[in-house]
Parts: structure tokens; sequence; C-alpha cells
């Protein structure tokens, strides 16, 4: 691999041979060259538009539902069974605030504002995950969100850890490194409640009852429906299909919930001895539509505590700001 600085020469050529205006043919074939070789794309490197937008669209929704997704748990954290699970329960939340903070900084390296992303999701204009749109019945659901939403999130996110994009790529490194804790206290939660009482059983396979569908519905509308998979493949943004994606997390899953003592609520589950994957029943992408729509159980309460929640921080958003003029004043002032 080029060294960062004769990557950056090779593919920032100013301008053409004859001084001129910059030559994107030039640029275009350096970027080409990149993708091909596996080269990572850094944020001062030329790059087309639609690549650039198709990024800060992805990343921006990743980190959109990183922080609406932190609702749904931290509706149990005041009702968490012990002290142990409510700590547990707490940092798990506290990093899916951190894993948004660095999508956003992540996104802000191809140009754009966090307000603006902000601005974006209150205003409906750029979606987050559908998952985060169903609700938290139980203490059970925080057991079935571990285990399957997070699962599923890092079936999704580890081959995006070798994403063309740099900063995206180093940003989901140490965020699938966080997910892993969380799916693995996920699995344990459920295995203590399906251990336990009958009652406590029943709980457990009711939120696996409940959460299955959805979680298989994370990865996206299925191949041939999916806009945007052919391109992001080829610019070697995404690394598999939805669908791919998708067989590998229920092969992984299959398993798991056996060792569980839990079943998967899909009757077709079997394993497929030809293809060496299981088949699995048909997905209600209905369901999934509608919840992308808006119109899933819970899309306009997430959104209402959004939009609370970002209003009720505005003083420590300014509080911030000054503090940090307040700093570089102080600083320069020290200079001289
Ligand atoms: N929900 O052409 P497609 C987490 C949209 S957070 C909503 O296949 P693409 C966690 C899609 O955006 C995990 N929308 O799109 C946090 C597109 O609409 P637009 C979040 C969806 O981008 C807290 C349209 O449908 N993970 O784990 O090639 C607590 C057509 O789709 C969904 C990420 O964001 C969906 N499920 O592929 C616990 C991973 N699926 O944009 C856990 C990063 C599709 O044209 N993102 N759409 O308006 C990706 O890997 C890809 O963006 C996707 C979709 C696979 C999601």
């Amino acid at each position: 691999m080029a060294t960062a600085a004769a990557q950056h020469t090779a593919r920032t050529p100013a301008h053409d041979a004859r001084g001129g205006a910059p030559d994107t043919d030039a640029h275009q074939r350096a970027f080409d060259a990149a993708i091909a070789a596996d080269e990572r794309i850094e944020p001062r490197d030329w790059m087309p538009d639609a690549y650039r937008a198709t990024l800060i669209r992805q990343i921006a929704q990743h980190a959109h539902s990183e922080i609406i997704g932190m609702q749904p748990e931290a509706n149990w954290i005041t009702r968490a069974p012990s002290l142990r699970r409510k700590a547990i329960l707490m940092a798990k939340v506290q990093d899916e605030a951190g894993h948004g903070l660095y999508l956003y900084s992540a996104a802000e390296t191809l140009g754009v504002s966090r307000d603006e992303l902000l601005d974006k999701l209150h205003s409906g204009r750029q979606k987050y995950s559908s998952i985060f749109n169903y609700p938290t019945l139980t203490w059970a659901d925080v057991g079935a969100i571990g285990w399957l939403v997070d699962g599923a999130a890092i079936t999704n996110q580890v081959p995006l850890c070798r994403c063309s994009y740099g900063p995206y790529a180093r940003a989901m490194v140490r965020i699938c490194k966080e997910e892993s804790f969380h799916q693995r206290q996920g699995y344990e939660l459920l295995l203590a409640l399906s251990r336990g009482t009958p009652e406590q059983h029943a709980m457990a396979q009711d939120a696996v009852n409940r959460w299955w569908w959805p979680s298989l519905m994370m990865f996206g509308p299925p191949d041939d429906e999916s806009e945007h998979s052919a391109q992001s493949m080829a610019w070697k943004i995404k690394r598999h299909s939805n669908d791919e994606l998708r067989q590998r997390f229920v092969d992984i899953c299959v398993p798991q919930a056996e060792s569980l003592g839990l079943t998967l609520p899909d009757p077709d589950l079997k394993w497929n001895e030809e293809r060496g994957h299981y088949d699995f029943g048909p997905i209600d992408w209905d369901e999934f539509w509608q919840v992308i729509k808006g119109n899933g159980p819970c899309n306009e309460q997430r959104m209402a505590q959004r939009r609370r929640a970002h209003d009720e921080g505005a003083w420590v958003r300014e509080a911030a700001a000054a503090y940090a003029a307040k700093h570089t004043h102080d600083k320069e002032a020290r200079r001289g």
C-alpha cells in the first residue's frame, strides 16, 4: 500500500499538464485505482460527489440509529432487577451514545456539520434503523436486543471495518469491539431467564418471538429491491449484500437459540444440506416499509423524545461553546 503522502499526490493532481483547471478524469482514474487496489480513501483525497453523498447518507443514518437506539433500552434502566444489571445496562446505553459521536465525527470529515445532520434527523429527512421503532415491553427485551439486535449489528458492521473510506472503517473497529460485549450481555441475560422460573422462561421466549423478525429486517430490503447495494459494493463501502449478511446472521443464531433453550419463531427454519445454510420463512416486507415510512409502533414516540432531548440539551451545548471560546481566548491572552 502506498504511503499517505504518495496516495495524496496521486489522488489529488491539482492541475493538468498545462497547469490549467483540475483534471477530473485523472482524479477519477486515481480514485478507481485506489478502490481496485483495496486502498483507503481519506478525507483530503479527491472522491466522486456521489461517493461522498452515499457515505454521508449511510454514516449519518448509522449515527442516528445509535442515538435513537439508546431509547428502548434506557426505558429499563430504572427498573433493572439488580444493581449489577443496572450498571451493565447503563454502560451499554452510554456506549451507544459514544458510537453516535464517533460516527457523527466520521461524517463531519466529509464536509457536513453535526447540526445539519441532526436537523435532517429531526425533520425526518434522514432515516434511522427500523428496529428502534418497536417497544421494549418486558425486562427480557433488554436481553433480546443485546442478543439479536446487537448480534445483527455486529454481523453487518464487521465487514464495514474494511470499508473503503478510512474514518468510517476505523470508527467501526472500536464500535464492533463494544458491540461484541453488548451481544454477550444480552445472551447471558436471556440464558439466566431461560434457566429461571417457568414465568421467566416464558418472558424470554416472548421477547425472542417479538424481536426475531424485526432483527432480520435490520439488514435492509432484499437484494433485488436494494436501491444502493450494487453501487456501494462496487465502491467497497458495503462488502456483502443485504441478503448475504441476513443469511449469515440466521446461520449464527440457530445453534445459539438451541443453547439458550429457546425457539426461533419460524416454522420454516430448516438446515439445507445442499446450500449449507438454514432456510427460513418469508419476511413481512410490508411491515418493514410501513415502519420506515413512520408507521411503526413507536416512531412518533422516538422522534418526540429525540427532539425533546435535543431542545433540553441546548443549554449544555451553549455552555460548552462558551467554555471553549473562553479557553481559546485565555490561551491567546497568555501567548500575548
Ligand atoms: N432501517 O438500498 P438499501 C445498532 C433504507 S445501530 C431503516 O439496501 P443501503 C444499535 C436505506 O437507508 C445499527 N432504513 O440501502 C444501536 C435506503 O433508504 P435511503 C445501525 C433502512 O444503505 C443502539 C433504503 O432503505 N446500523 O446496532 O445500501 C443499540 C433502501 O435500502 C433499513 C447501520 O446503520 C433499516 N433497517 O443498505 C443497539 C449499519 N434498511 O437511505 C444497537 C450501516 C435499509 O435511500 N448501514 N434502509 O433513504 C448499512 O449497512 C446500510 O445502510 C444498510 C442499508 C444495510 C442498513
